[in-house]
């Protein structure tokens, strides 16, 4: 984990200090606090903690493929042993009638009944029992060599997902003609579509990071599961590697894929999928909005980011709360908080320090900042005096404050937030709970001992302040209370 300056137990403020592998722990109250792939968290986890047995799971779906198991489950032994992997070996069944369980039995491999339909319902059976570090899927057909398993466990620490890759480079497929273009069809659509920048979407030789997997809520039951698990992978900020792969026909049985209807059923979903891979809870939604090809969107962001790192000119240690997946991220100087890991996780390209943590209780020391950045955050938690005393809190006294929500107060913004709710349901304008107007919130300001040193707008409508905090330590309380700055507040 990078050190970060400043950074304490939220509850009592305790200095941390490594405790175990993966962990930090209060030296004053005893609290932990997990770290995630770099990323300390303040914020206690959904997803419990499934104890890793091995170092790879590797999961096969059959159904009726006993002559190919036959050979397949041998090989892929040998290959592991051979790289001395400590593994698992489990094939899940989707009700074969051709003595697979016993082909499985012999090779000393696990036969999982599966428990959901499809193969995608293979899938998921197979990820909920998977015990591994990572977890390797390959078909049983013989399509998927499993001497190429070397190459993709070489590449297990380039990506939360790698793909042996049929598309890219170096990779190419025996398939039928007709078979090739649709199925290279249907990945340049979805690519283009969904924003996914892989050649090889429906690719099922993959090796995942288990802890990515488990964070996933898949519900797919056919075999677009395999687009639906990258989709979902990139909105949580996961890394995804291509590698050139030689795909070869099936060896023996019949193909349980019905491309026609599948190409169907692909099109059925993609509504769904388009809208999951566009919310605004996509870890690179931020991002993405900079080079958007709505102008009126990529205007927006530009312009934030050009009024903040403006206002951020000359500050040297900088906290952005509610840092998200954006540029602002990106100066060197800064550390990163939001309460959604997946976008921190997306964010550790930029190579700050990040961490996952809560506006109410900031996981730092006070006085850590010379500058704190609060951009697009208060309209979405409760109108709280919390909000307002921990940023100031973590400021040294004099410090400067770069505050930015929607003003309220200009119809220019209501509007627009009208129009985007017809749009876009469930985007923006629903998750904005707390509307403040720029007389009462700067009223609000002023009245906690702050002074406003300039006011900006985006669009004429999201108001930014420049504000510097009393340079006293000592912070008389507020005379108004947090309300006095809603728009409605009188
Ligand atoms: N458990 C289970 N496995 C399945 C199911 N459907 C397909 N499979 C397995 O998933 C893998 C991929 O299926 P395939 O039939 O090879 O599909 P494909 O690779 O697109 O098509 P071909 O190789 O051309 O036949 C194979 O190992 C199948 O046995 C299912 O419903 N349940
Ligand atoms: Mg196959
Ligand atoms: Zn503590």
């Amino acid at each position: 984990m990078q050190t970060i300056p400043g950074l304490a137990c939220p509850a009592c403020r305790g200095d941390l200090r490594p405790d175990s592998e993966t962990g930090l722990g209060c030296t004053a109250c005893q609290r932990s606090y997990p770290v995630f792939e770099d990323i300390p968290s303040f914020i206690p986890s959904p997803v419990p903690d499934r104890s890793t047995l091995c170092q790879l799971t590797v999961l096969v779906p059959a159904l009726n493929e006993a002559a190919n198991l036959q050979e397949l489950l041998p090989s892929i032994r040998r290959e592991l042993q051979s790289l001395g992997i400590d593994h698992e070996l489990l094939v899940v069944d989707g009700g074969s009638t051709d003595g697979t369980a016993d082909v499985v039995a012999r090779h000393d491999a696990v036969l999982l009944p599966q428990a959901m339909p499809g193969y995608g319902g293979a899938l998921r059976t197979g990820f909920e029992r998977a015990r591994g570090e990572f977890v390797l899927t390959l078909d049983a057909d013989g399509s998927h060599d499993p001497t190429f398993l070397r190459q993709m466990w070489a590449a297990r620490s380039a990506a939360d997902v790698v793909i042996a890759s049929r598309y890219v480079p170096g990779g190419t497929a025996d398939m039928p003609r007709s078979r090739r273009l649709l199925s290279r069809i249907l990945n340049l659509v979805f690519g283009r579509g969904l924003s996914l920048p892989y050649a090889d979407l429906s690719s099922g030789y993959r090796l995942y990071r288990r802890r990515a997997l488990e964070s996933l809520s898949l519900r797919g039951t056919d075999f677009n599961i395999l687009e639906e698990i990258l989709i979902r992978a990139v909105a949580a900020g996961f890394t995804v590697q291509e590698v050139p792969f030689h795909y070869r026909a099936r060896r023996a049985g019949k193909t349980h894929a019905r491309l026609a209807s599948f190409a169907v059923s692909y099109l059925k979903t993609f509504g769904a999928m388009w809208k999951l891979r566009n919310s605004i809870a996509s870890a690179d939604y931020d991002s993405r909005a900079y080079d958007s090809i709505v102008p009126l969107q990529r205007y927006w962001q530009r312009r934030r980011y050009a009024v903040i790192t403006r206002l951020a000119g000359g500050a040297k240690r900088v906290l952005d709360v509610g840092c998200g997946s954006s540029r602002i991220i990106g100066s060197g100087r800064l550390v990163g908080l939001d309460i959604v890991l997946g976008k921190l996780r997306y964010a550790r390209r930029y190579e700050n320090p990040l961490v996952h943590g809560s506006i109410f209780e900031l996981p730092f020391k006070d006085a850590s900042f010379d500058c704190v950045i609060c951009s697009e955050v208060i309209e979405h938690v409760p109108a709280d005096e919390r909000v307002f005393s921990e940023l100031e809190r973590v400021l040294e006294p004099g410090g400067k404050l770069i505050l930015g929500t929607p003003d309220y107060d200009r119809w220019r913004w209501r509007a627009l937030e009208w129009v985007y709710g017809k749009v876009s349901p469930g985007g923006y304008a629903d998750e904005h709970i707390t509307h403040y107007g720029r007389e009462n919130l700067a009223a609000y300001l002023r009245a906690r001992g702050m002074t406003i040193e300039s006011g900006d707008y985006v669009g004429g409508s999201e108001m930014i302040f420049s504000l510097r905090t009393s340079p006293s330590r000592e912070r008389p309380p507020a005379t108004l209370p947090v309300t006095a700055g809603l728009r409605n507040a009188r």
